[in-house]
């Protein structure tokens, strides 16, 4: 712990709040308005926040969550609350119809839940609720009774997920990696046809300005993914998806949370020795198949990528932006063949900087992200006030939209915890002092300007809170 400054006024106390209006009783709403069910990587980013206020409140938001697992092992990316009117969000239980649909997949009978996934930083969520209060975590059973599912949720990943063949986590839909409207998904969705406009209706526009949010033809595209993956019975292996991505981010978080299974193992004295090796092999698949050294960042891969694709918007070309790759599935069409291949996608998102968190990285792979995180890409201590979720020098960055520019406090907090892995505790410092400047100035923004730290989307936003609070008790701001 490093004493430094005191806390920016009004940092704890609004934290708290934050925390106090989002909870229902049960888990922490990401934004009553916006986002008014559980959300799967925001409860684990709120509970490492909110152990400081009350470590049997964190257990409890993780084990809310690990209580609508699927019989198959998935951890669903949104658990419905029954109390809120269907209409509020979209696409909602209606939609999802996740106890039907979900059935053989073992979708839980009496809670509604969306089929898709999220980031699994779980793992790790847990081991660090635990560390906040080990008596109490002892006491209540909490980790005994957290291991089994979060052992089989990485077993989903690992096995119905990996399907590339090379040993990382696919994702099949852009909601999955959390960073919805990332440019890095641009080709990959262009061959998918949109739903059309007519056929659903927005919630989101309700509760922010169209210009911070994904556009129509985005939300197009993500409905006929979502209501084709539904379709299918939330298959994996049958269902060939038509947007198929090994994401950087993703993996280098099950990575840090197969890390701390094995952790959670040995406090619970059982075997920690496959975690440890099943983290490895998933680092060494990581930069075999996503490291570039050239552009001193992970990339995306696109599975079916490789060659030019369609747009459908328009019929014709778009630009090619794989560089390279050899074979694909194309959905729909025969046997599924060789998906070793596809195409690394040629845009830097900020996910490509997430391994600095995996333990064992390689030195010189960790150093070249730091160089890369400072440089004109990213601006980490220089131009940019907060690393941005895409490159500022990209041809698809735009300061307010979402995922494509804003900077995000759940990645800036993961950045700061890689820099502090590796070895640059000046780096690590100075961003964690942004952060909580931020945090504040921008009142718990959910996003913010990367530039100038202006906020973007909708305010007293939950993991903004909690991970500001985590930051300031780690700086000996809070008790
Ligand atoms: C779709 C809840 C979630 C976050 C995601 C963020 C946004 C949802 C949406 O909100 O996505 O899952 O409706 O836009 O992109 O990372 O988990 O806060």
């Amino acid at each position: 712990m490093t004493s430094a400054r005191p806390a920016p006024t009004g940092l704890t106390s609004g934290a708290r709040r934050v925390l106090q209006e989002n909870w229902t009783g049960s888990c922490t709403v990401p934004s009553p308005g916006l986002y008014p069910h559980q959300w799967s990587w925001d409860s684990a980013f709120i509970a490492i926040g909110s152990r400081h206020i009350s470590p049997r409140r964190a257990q409890r938001e993780l084990e809310t969550l690990l209580a609508a697992q699927w019989g198959d092992g998935r951890i669903p990316h949104i658990v419905f609350n029954p109390a809120v009117p269907p209409a509020a969000y979209f696409p909602g239980p209606d939609f999802w119809r996740s106890a039907t649909a979900g059935a053989a997949a073992g979708a839980p009978r009496h809670t509604e839940t969306s089929g898709i996934v999220q980031p699994p930083v779980h793992a790790l969520a847990c081991l660090l609720v635990h560390r906040a209060d080990p008596r109490s975590s002892a006491r209540h059973g909490f980790l005994a009774r957290a291991y089994p599912r979060l052992a089989a949720w990485h077993r989903y990943l690992g096995r119905a997920r990996d399907l590339g063949g090379g040993g990382l986590v696919s994702v099949v839909h852009p909601w999955e990696p959390g960073m919805d409207n990332s440019p890095c998904w641009d080709a990959p969705l262009a061959r998918v046809a949109p739903a059309p406009p007519g056929t659903f209706r927005r919630a989101d526009l309700d509760h922010g300005a169209a210009s911070d949010r994904p556009t129509d033809l985005d939300y197009g595209r993500y409905v006929r993914l979502a209501a084709d993956y539904r379709d299918g019975g939330y298959a994996d292996h049958t269902a060939g998806s038509a947007f198929l991505v090994e994401d950087p981010g993703v993996n280098a978080l099950l990575i840090a949370s197969e890390h701390a299974l094995a952790e959670i193992a040995a406090l619970l004295g059982a075997d920690a020795a496959p975690h440890r090796t099943r983290a490895a092999d998933l680092t060494a698949a990581l930069v075999d198949r996503l490291w570039d050294p050239a552009a001193g960042l992970f990339l995306c891969r696109d599975l079916h990528g490789g060659g030019p694709v369609r747009d459908l918007r328009s019929g014709g070309p778009v630009r090619d932006l794989h560089g390279g790759g050899s074979v694909r599935e194309l959905h729909g069409g025969g046997p599924v063949r060789d998906l070793r291949g596809g195409g690394l996608v040629r845009e830097f998102g900020a996910a490509g900087l997430l391994p600095l968190l995996v333990p064992g990285l390689p030195g010189d792979i960790a150093a070249a992200l730091v160089r890369t995180a400072c440089g004109d890409h990213f601006g980490l201590g220089r131009t940019a006030r907060l690393v941005p979720s895409y490159d500022l020098l990209g041809p698809a960055f735009d300061l307010a939209r979402y995922w494509r520019g804003p900077a995000w406090f759940n990645v800036n907090w993961l950045l700061e915890r890689g820099l502090r892995l590796h070895g640059e505790p000046e780096l690590a410092d100075a961003l964690r002092t942004a952060v909580l400047e931020t945090a504040v100035t921008s009142g718990f923004a959910e996003y913010v300007d990367p530039y100038t730290g202006e906020a973007r989307g909708t305010r007293d936003f939950s993991w903004t809170a909690a991970l500001a609070l985590d930051l300031a008790v780690a700086a000996g701001q809070e008790p």
